[in-house]
């Protein structure tokens, strides 16, 4: 084997010995094993998303991976073990987290949205909120119109109408998207039109004396114009952490520019006289949500998941 003949590529679905992989090139998907000389020290785990080096394959190997290239973006939760990695990465090279909510059923709740924005700010990945349903109704909460004027994007849409849609794909067109959000509000549905094939591909079906289950691994998917998903069951578990305690308001973006300027320099925020930001909530430069989805997170800091 001999380093000219390496081609890069990307992992779109892992397995335990093998990985699939398309060929940067040609397009061309190849099941790789994993090279036995790679060490995952650095990297904790081969993930979906991650940029590989990999040998093709001749008459004399098989298709091996032989490395694997810096990562940008990456979710992760907690490692399954102290002697394990301390990281287990979901995905990796993310561009953008796709949160999604709902207008009703369920109900819109902004305290929740605020977590998944909290996680993204966490690992320093873009996040859009999606809020889907418009077809239940069609005005944008006003929560989610505050959470745009702080920069985040936002689109509503409806995977039942179609509306919307358009203009969500010209927000994922070019990047490496990863879709969250509470149960119920329209991730598969979202995904499933965005990419038909999504969920028929991954995943095998398993007959045991109990019935039939599927079950499901992540895949990334790619469209010919240029979107990327990765279609993930993991990120049920999508959760803050790896973050201390007075990290967590510099999470809320709109809470950094009264950050510092508190009394006391060690102000949690809750009742402390000469709070800065309490005093902008009590003018309305934030809205209360914001406080109380941080309270929230504050107290929950340590459970693994959302
Ligand atoms: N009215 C309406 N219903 C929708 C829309 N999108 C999804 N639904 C319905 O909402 C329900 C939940 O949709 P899913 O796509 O399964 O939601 P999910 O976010 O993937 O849920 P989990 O798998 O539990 O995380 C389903 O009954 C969908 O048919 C929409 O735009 N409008
Ligand atoms: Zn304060």
């Amino acid at each position: 084997m001999n380093a000219p003949n390496l081609r890069r590529g990307i992992l779109v679905e892992v397995q335990r010995r093998t990985a699939q992989v398309i060929d940067d090139v040609s397009s061309e998907e190849l099941r790789c094993a994993y090279s036995p000389e790679i060490d995952l020290k650095e990297f904790s785990n081969f993930a979906v998303g991650d940029r590989v080096e990999f040998y093709p394959g001749d008459s004399a190997q098989e298709p091996l991976i032989t490395g694997i290239l810096p990562r940008t973006g990456k979710i992760s939760r907690p490692g399954p073990g102290e002697r394990f990695a301390r990281e287990l990465i979901l995905a990796a090279n993310v561009d953008l987290l796709v949160i999604v909510a709902s207008t009703q059923r369920p109900d819109f709740n902004p305290r929740q949205l605020d977590r998944y924005i909290a996680v993204a700010e966490n690992f320093k990945i873009q996040a859009i909120i999606c809020v889907n349903k418009s077809d239940l109704q069609p005005e944008i909460p006003e929560a989610a119109r505050y959470l745009g004027s702080l920069g985040y994007e936002l689109v509503m849409c409806s995977a039942l109408t179609g509306a919307g849609i358009a203009s969500l794909q010209d927000k994922l067109r070019g990047r490496l998207s990863v879709f969250s959000g509470p149960s119920g509000a329209g991730k598969s549905s979202l995904i499933q039109m965005l990419i038909p094939e999504a969920g028929t591909i991954a995943g095998e079906v398993r007959r045991d004396g109990k019935g039939r289950h599927t079950t499901t691994t992540s895949r990334l998917y790619s469209t010919p114009d240029g979107m990327r998903i990765i279609d993930t069951p993991g990120l049920r578990e999508l959760g803050l952490w790896n973050v201390k305690p007075d990290e967590v308001a510099g999470l809320w973006r709109d809470f950094r520019p009264y950050l510092g300027t508190c009394r006391f320099n060690d102000c949690r925020h809750q009742s402390e006289p000469g709070c800065a930001l309490l005093a902008a909530v009590e003018t309305g430069k934030i809205p209360e949500f914001r406080l109380q989805s941080y309270y929230r997170i504050l107290e929950t800091l340590g459970e693994e998941s959302l």
